[in-house]
């Protein structure tokens, strides 16, 4: 498949799977999850036909590995990235000592004052590495890193998820857990 093809149906899986399933008349269950078989015959009647072996490479080759199939295969889910409400079933799960979101510089000032919030997305996404950080971070201009004491923070009773993905995924990071890197 040519890379912009596949770009495309990322963007349109990212669209329906994490934030409007309901466009394409797909509702996701619990865990994020749709069959395989309802995604492609919805995909057929909104103009958009994908076939299994297309789903298949986008899932293989996406660059940030956003989709999962389940173990049989008939199901798929966005592994994080969701608006809507709905429960990824992870399971709480011990971070490194040091975690890091990037931002762009125009957000530092008020988040030094209020911490990390979740905004539109179901957490606040944190990376293991300050690279990758400062990636997500340059999607939103100049990109800034905080480095995160998940030590201080799970003794003071947050969980942490990783999703499928490596993506670390938490609730809030209150102010007093944040330093500039
Ligand atoms: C900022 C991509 C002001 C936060 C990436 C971020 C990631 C605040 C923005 C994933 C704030 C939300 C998520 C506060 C948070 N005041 N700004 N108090 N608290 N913010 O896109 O982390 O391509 O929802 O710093 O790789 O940038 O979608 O989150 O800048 O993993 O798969 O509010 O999206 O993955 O922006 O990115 P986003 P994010 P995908």
């Amino acid at each position: 498949m040519n890379p912009k093809r596949l770009v495309k149906i990322s963007k349109y899986l990212s669209y329906h799977l994490r934030h409007h399933p309901q466009a394409i008349g797909l509702e996701l269950a619990p865990g994020g999850w749709v069959s395989v078989e309802n995604l492609l015959n919805a995909t057929h009647q909104h103009n958009f036909p994908l076939s299994r072996q297309e789903l298949n490479e986008v899932v293989a080759k996406n660059d940030k590995q956003r989709f999962s199939f389940d173990e049989t295969g008939t199901l798929i889910r966005a592994n994080q990235g969701h608006s809507i409400n709905i429960d990824l079933q992870l399971e709480p799960t011990n971070p490194p000592e040091v975690l890091y979101h990037g931002t762009g510089h125009r957000a530092v000032a008020s988040i030094l004052q209020k911490g990390l919030h979740k905004m539109s997305r179901h957490h606040v996404h944190l990376s293991a590495d300050i690279e990758t950080a400062k990636k997500v971070g340059a999607r939103h201009g100049k990109p800034v890193v905080f480095a995160i004491n998940t030590t201080e923070m799970q003794s003071n009773g947050y969980s942490f998820y990783r999703s499928d993905n490596g993506v670390w995924l938490v609730d809030e990071v209150p102010p007093e857990y944040l330093t500039q890197v």
